[in-house]
């Protein structure tokens, strides 16, 4: 499902930085920004709306729709294609570079000729970029970690966007007339952050088919290589899709080797040696000439065969997991189903798109036992939150907590995490809410001993359960903010303050391996949505993607607790 709402979103918000960028009016560029958001968080496919209904999305008006019209029409808007004619595509690309943005992108160009990233990564190391104006000290610092960030992040793409187009290829082939079994493999099973490319299996018979159904999907914008046995294509966007078929028997040694990682598949490999066996993507055989194949036709027998059970994805990256088999020990890992509530969410009273109610009746759907709502407090200025809106809430809350039998509304809030850890409300307020996530959102560039004190005193705080996003991090975006993690999670342990695993695609704070840390110190972990729109309360579902990684199982995540539990743990007494 690549939904061309996420489409039209990037176009809308593009055609408001080339706006913004050629010097055009702030307030229309701020409305296509508003429009783009709405069009990305509207739970219909907009490939379904005319030009009038397009006008029922909150903040698009006649001629966004129209703009959208015509691309659903005619694949381009040529509003946009004019807007990018007038600027060398150099100049967009270094806007992309996190810290630049279109207003300092326009001022390089202008004052200094910046016309590529290359350009730029020149000119910050020179130092030349103190003589345009608004570039202070440590902006050419920050732009060459954009840059690397940038570097890092080179083609790979967001398991949402990824996990999308993967459902749709599976989906599609699976109903191909000889289709046996087709899954995804590869870093997306097992749920990596990002992905280089999708790897899809399937068995047939005969593969001819399947392979033409491939290369004749809409998304297929090129065919890299085709043969019977492997096909890769490349979409639009350029992500590579590998599809490989084999023949029925063969689908657990498949599977196991296409889901890798390399590096799980090395040691699996030399297991196999060890016991006279050779495994490879063609099967498990004895070893020797001709060796006789065993069967192989699901994972749990190749896996039974080197003496495992079976392991599941996302722990299969050579970090404990061939051992803790070895010797029976692996997590029963949390899953979705096991997900009883969010603790992290808005409503349109701070940033958020759809109402409260809107967000309550998706929550309720989603089978949830108890839901908070918690959205942004005073200090992140640009949200205009009050003491009075945010009692007005409350009063909402309490009053609509009833109409829902089997889910309990908790009412809450996002605190903003000041520089020496305060947070924005006196403790009198704040033990009003049911439920408090505290955040950094301001002074990212603080030292390390000065961030960790920041969120040790956050967690020390009696009122905040919840560390939102510890990092800050923004994948490929914004780099992690320097802290001693160990130093936070001890407190963690300490005070009974949860870490946030936010499931956010283009966040997922903590990440894997500071989540296994984290629990091996006791810490206990928080699952949120922090959803701005009603879709995005699907967004646990990468979150769960990281917790697996982190091998947590139901008990370290709070929000699989019952509500009786989770409430003691909301009243943090820290035991004397
Ligand atoms: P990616 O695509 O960079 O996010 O990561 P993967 O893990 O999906 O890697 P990819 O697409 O290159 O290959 C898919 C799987 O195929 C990989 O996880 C393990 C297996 N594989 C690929 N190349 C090798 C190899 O040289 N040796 C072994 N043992 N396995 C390999
Ligand atoms: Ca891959
Ligand atoms: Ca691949
Ligand atoms: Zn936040």
């Amino acid at each position: 499902m690549p939904r061309l709402n996420d489409e039209v979103k990037a176009l809308l918000q593009e055609y408001a930085d080339l706006i913004s960028i050629t010097g055009g009016d702030a307030f229309r560029a701020r409305a296509y920004e508003k429009a783009a958001r709405a069009v990305g968080g509207h739970p219909e496919d907009v490939a379904r709306l005319d030009v009038k209904a397009l006008q029922g999305i909150p903040g698009v008006g006649k001629s966004t729709a129209e703009k959208i019209g015509e691309y659903l029409r005619t694949g381009r808007i040529e509003a946009l294609e004019q807007q990018r004619a007038k600027i060398p595509s150099g100049v967009r690309e270094v806007m992309g570079i996190p810290t630049v943005g279109p207003k300092k992108a326009m001022a390089l160009y202008r004052d200094l000729g910046i016309g590529s990233v290359d350009e730029l990564a020149e000119a910050a190391r020179a130092g030349r970029l103190g003589e345009v104006a608004g570039f202070g000290e440590r902006s050419a610092e920050r732009i060459l970690q954009g840059i690397e960030l940038r570097r890092q992040a080179g083609g790979r793409t967001g398991i949402d966007v990824a996990t999308a187009l993967a459902e749709e290829i599976v989906a599609a082939l699976s109903a191909v007339p000889g289709c046996i079994r087709c899954a995804y493999a590869g870093s997306l099973r097992r749920m990596r952050e990002t992905v280089g490319d999708i790897d899809v299996l399937a068995t047939a018979e005969d593969s001819a088919p399947l392979m033409a159904a491939f290369t004749a999907l809409p998304y297929v914008a090129e065919v890299v290589v085709s043969g019977p046995t492997k096909t890769s294509v490349r979409t639009a966007e350029g992500l590579q899709v590998d599809l490989r078929v084999v023949p029925p028997e063969d689908w657990g040694a498949a599977l196991v080797y296409f889901t890798g990682s390399k590096a799980h598949n090395i040691r699996l490999r030399r297991m196999a040696v060890e016991a006279g066996l050779k495994l490879s993507e063609y099967g498990l055989f004895r070893a020797g000439p001709g060796g006789d194949k065993l069967v192989s036709a699901s994972e749990e027998e190749v896996y039974a065969a080197l003496g495992l059970p079976w392991i599941a994805p996302p722990l299969r990256e050579d970090t404990g997991e061939i051992e803790a088999g070895l010797r029976g020990e692996l997590p029963r890992l949390v899953t979705e189903r096991d997900l009883r509530g969010d603790l992290h969410t808005h409503t349109d009273l701070t940033d958020g798109l759809a109402s409260l109610e809107e967000m309550l009746a998706a929550a309720a759907a989603r089978g949830y036992a108890y839901y908070a709502v918690t959205d942004h407090a005073p200090d992140l200025v640009m949200q205009r939150m009050t003491d009075e809106k945010m009692l007005a809430q409350r009063a909402l809350v309490r009053e609509l907590d009833g109409r829902y039998r089997r889910m309990r509304v908790l009412h809450g809030t996002e605190l903003n995490i000041g520089p020496d850890g305060d947070v924005d409300w006196p403790g009198e307020f704040l033990a009003g809410f049911d439920v408090c996530v505290a955040s950094i959102h301001s002074h990212f560039g603080l030292d390390r001993a000065a961030q960790t004190r920041r969120l040790v005193r956050a967690c020390e705080n009696p009122h905040v359960q919840v560390i939102g996003h510890p990092t800050t991090r923004l994948i490929g975006r914004r780099a992690p903010i320097d802290v001693d993690l160990d130093e936070v999670f001890r407190a963690c342990a300490r005070t009974g303050t949860a870490m946030e695993i936010n499931g956010a695609p283009r966040r997922l704070d903590l990440r894997d391996e500071h989540v296994r840390r984290a629990r091996s110190l006791g810490v206990r972990f928080a699952i949120d949505s922090d959803a701005h729109s009603t879709r995005e309360l699907a967004n646990p579902r990468y979150g769960i993607g990281t917790a697996q990684r982190g091998g947590l199982t139901p008990e370290d995540v709070i929000n699989t607790w019952t509500w009786q539990r989770l409430k003691r743990f909301l009243r943090k007494n820290p035991p004397h």
